[in-house]
């Protein structure tokens, strides 16, 4: 049979949005909090971001400049997108499931922050944010970032590696994976509310690919700190992999043999899975991945495999010809 798959901007945004969220709306509609007016006026998916967002002027977040050299060997070849556009555009579920999240998400409590270094390590600790920078070696990168529901950007990003992290936390022989989860406070987090979501958001990669050079752990981005819904106070930037897998706001980060289930994994695995790399020749079940819509300027560009990181990335997926690499 011969499906014909739309380009991920021809779908709605209600369309392109998780199978998750498409099961939260059944639930928002089916709990009979949704008022016709409220339908009516903006649609099923709007509605359940106006039962989560914040009616209420938000509070300018102040942010720190960085000041960090730029690293040449990641470079932008197409212009960066606005950092107006990044910045309120965005997905942090936790916050909502709109992209404008960013008044929401000002709640976010970033600072003091600590990160649990846990699991097969040589000793288990709690690191202070200010502690581990200390130690760290800050650098600008600009990456391409690309979603799965096929919009992508390109900015720089403030962090440093993720091996260094690593090298720091010194990981035990046996340990394969990197688990990483993130912060859920129902305090400060509306969508949280929303229980029948998996939370907290965690990700994982293999210990060879947190070791892979791209891999990078940002603190800021246009030169300075994160602003609450790009990921304050520090998220992961896997840009050969599709967004999801770039974590928020980390607070945990352990060492496992076991492969971890992702938020996503257990949302969806055939569309969300563990390896999620970027490849245009693979549709999405519901649109096709051979294109993106560059936010901002709404340019369309070929996406290409590995999200174009190839000469970084490939060789680490030679040997996995039994996996699902690209979903
Ligand atoms: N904790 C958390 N991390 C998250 C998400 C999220 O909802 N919660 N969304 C992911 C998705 S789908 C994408 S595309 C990127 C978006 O990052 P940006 O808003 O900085 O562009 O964050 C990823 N990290
Ligand atoms: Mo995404």
């Amino acid at each position: 049979m011969f499906i014909h798959r739309r380009r991920g901007w021809e779908i709605s945004e209600s369309r392109v949005t998780p199978e998750g969220a498409a099961f939260a709306r059944r639930a928002v509609l089916g709990g009979g909090m949704a008022a016709a007016g409220l339908l009516a006026a903006s649609g099923p998916a709007r509605a359940g971001w106006k039962l989560f967002g914040s009616s209420t002027a938000a509070a300018p977040v102040a942010l720190k400049p960085l000041g960090a050299a730029p690293n040449m060997r990641f470079r932008a070849e197409r212009a960066l997108t606005e950092e107006a556009q990044a910045t309120s555009y965005n997905n942090y579920y936790e916050f909502g499931l709109s992209k404008s999240v960013a008044d929401a998400a000002t709640a976010l409590v970033s600072d003091p922050w600590s990160i649990e270094l846990a699991g097969m390590v040589k000793t288990p600790r709690k690191i202070g944010l200010e502690d581990l920078l200390k130690q760290m070696k800050l650098e600008e990168r600009i990456y391409r970032h690309r979603c799965v529901e096929a919009w992508a950007m390109t900015v720089p990003w403030t962090g440093f590696p993720l091996a260094d992290l690593v090298k720091l936390a010194e990981p035990l022989g046996s340990a394969n994976y990197v688990k990483f989860t993130t912060l859920a406070d129902p305090k400060t987090m509306p969508g949280l509310r929303q229980a029948w979501y998996p939370w907290p958001y965690t990700e994982g990669v293999t210990m060879e690919e947190a070791m892979n050079e791209l891999a990078f752990l940002s603190v800021g981005v246009f030169g300075k700190t994160l602003p609450p819904q790009n990921g304050a106070p520090i998220r992961l930037n896997l840009p050969w992999k599709y967004g999801f897998k770039s974590a928020k706001s980390i607070i945990k980060i352990e060492f496992t043999d076991q492969r971890p289930l992702s938020f996503w994994q257990q949302l969806q695995d055939t569309e969300y899975g563990f390896w999620a790399n970027v490849n245009p020749e693979v549709p999405h079940p519901r649109w096709s991945q051979a294109e993106e819509r560059l936010i901002g300027t709404g340019t369309v560009a070929k996406t290409q495999i590995w999200n174009g990181y190839g000469e970084f990335v490939a060789g680490m997926y030679a040997n996995k010809t039994k996996e699902r690499l690209f979903a």
